[in-house]
């Protein structure tokens, strides 16, 4: 099993740019599967996740080409999808394995719902382990048949889907998440007249942008685009916060996506006080994108809560532990689906920051952090979480003594590259 030791860091001081945006890699090779004629995908995420969708697109007879596939950064990552038109996909013979993915089994299980044949849609331990209502229910509305491992009120993968002629449906989201909203809307490309999704509080917008970028109309056959991805924000995270709490650190992040739906994260570290700059916003195939400047600070703790939740889920792990670094008491809370994530994130990230010595208690629904705090290193573990381990490894830059993360091999689920973009920023 793979680890990572971690020393302490004396500065960062460099110019990076983070892989491709995973939401939207994952949404572009679904998307121009189902277009007409060639989309050309620019900095496509190479990692684990994005390339379970394209095997399973690849096994419903969707040909997708990629250009070179050691590459990580911009200038290689050039994807090729042969698109089908809506009409084209065709049953895979196979199971379809979405591994660890998330993103994937919930809006393949979209497309999956209009298909006129029978797919069986699985992942790995931890995926049958997630929830998957919160699609079934909507998509059996719409008139999809799906069976799956039944449990109380809930229904896991593996999941059989027998597609067929859908209804739209108008559809209140009764929790904020952009994979029940996009597989409904995906859905929703097959069923005749318009589908509505309502959101109470907004989760990332990442397949309606797309599928405006992509000229989409309700029922209506599409072309092929270039889609130019952006770096992900969330792996930039790590990074944003790595440098404000290091010493002397000074860091400069290029092409991060920057979508409002995501940027929670930047609004608190600026209001705990952190020094960062968003400069060259530019919009490129729909999605906002900027340079981020990131100055070391001193930071203070803050409340979180509310509204913008959706807007920083993935990041609670690593404002955590930015926040055992900040003054004062840091307080999270109505993140209770961060349970449900690839792990229990926020069971694993109390209990592991709290082995390194950080003065952490998990609630029901958040955690509350008291800092600063002199973290010490430790033997720590990610639950196969790649999350967890980033935001762990972030936690060791700053901790005396060495740090080593158990279970790291899930960062390429995400992140491929991860380590050595660390030791490169040394
Ligand atoms: O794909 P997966 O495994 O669900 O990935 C995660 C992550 O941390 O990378 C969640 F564990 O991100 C989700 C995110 O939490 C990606 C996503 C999307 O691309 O639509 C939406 C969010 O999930 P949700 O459940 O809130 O819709």
């Amino acid at each position: 099993m793979a680890k990572l030791i971690i020393k302490p860091i004396k500065q960062i001081k460099a110019e990076i740019q983070v892989p491709g945006d995973k939401s939207i890699s994952h949404r572009a090779i679904m998307i121009g599967s189902l277009a007409n004629g060639e989309t050309v995908v620019n900095n496509f995420l190479m990692s684990e996740d994005c390339l379970a969708t394209v095997k399973c697109l690849g096994q419903l007879g969707i040909d997708i080409q990629m250009a070179n596939d050691k590459c990580q950064m911009s200038d290689g990552c050039r994807t090729i999808i042969r698109g089908k038109g809506l009409r084209g996909l065709r049953e895979s013979k196979a199971v379809l394995d979405v591994g660890n993915s998330g993103t994937t089994i919930r809006l393949l299980s979209g497309i999956l719902a209009g298909q006129s044949f029978t797919s069986t849609i699985t992942g790995d331990k931890s995926i049958q382990k997630r929830p998957m209502m919160r699609i079934v229910k909507p998509l059996r509305s719409m008139g999809a048949t799906i069976e799956g491992r039944e449990e109380k009120d809930q229904i896991f993968a593996p999941l059989k889907i027998s597609g067929g002629k859908l209804s739209p449906i108008k559809y209140e989201l009764p929790i904020a998440s952009a994979q029940v909203k996009s597989a409904i809307l995906l859905a929703g490309l097959f069923a005749e007249g318009e589908t509505r999704v309502i959101e109470k509080v907004q989760a990332r917008d990442h397949t309606e942008r797309m599928l405006a970028y992509f000229g989409v109309k309700n029922g209506q056959e599409f072309q092929g685009k270039v889609v130019d991805v952006p770096g992900d924000l969330s792996s930039a995270a790590f990074f944003i916060v790595a440098a404000l709490i290091a010493p002397n650190s000074e860091l400069i992040i290029k092409n991060v996506g920057t979508n409002p739906t995501r940027t929670g994260i930047i609004e608190v570290l600026q209001r705990m006080g952190a020094k960062l700059e968003i400069v060259d916003e530019q919009v490129v195939s729909g999605e906002p994108r900027a340079t981020i400047l990131v100055t070391r600070s001193s930071l203070r703790g803050t409340n979180i809560s509310g509204e913008i939740i959706p807007r920083l889920i993935d990041e609670i792990p690593i404002i955590a532990v930015a926040a055992t670094q900040a003054q004062g008491i840091t307080e999270i809370s109505g993140a209770r689906e961060l349970r449900v994530k690839e792990s229990d994130r926020l069971a694993a990230i109390s209990a592991e920051l709290g082995k390194m010595g950080a003065k952490i208690k998990e609630l029901d629904d958040g955690m509350i952090i008291e800092g600063p705090t002199g973290l010490k290193g430790a033997k720590v573990k990610s639950y196969g979480d790649h999350r967890v381990a980033m935001s762990l490894t972030i936690a060791g830059l700053i901790a005396d003594g060495e740090t080593t993360i158990d279970d790291t091999a899930c960062i390429e689920t995400s992140f491929p590259g991860f380590e050595a973009l660390l030791r490169h920023i040394q």
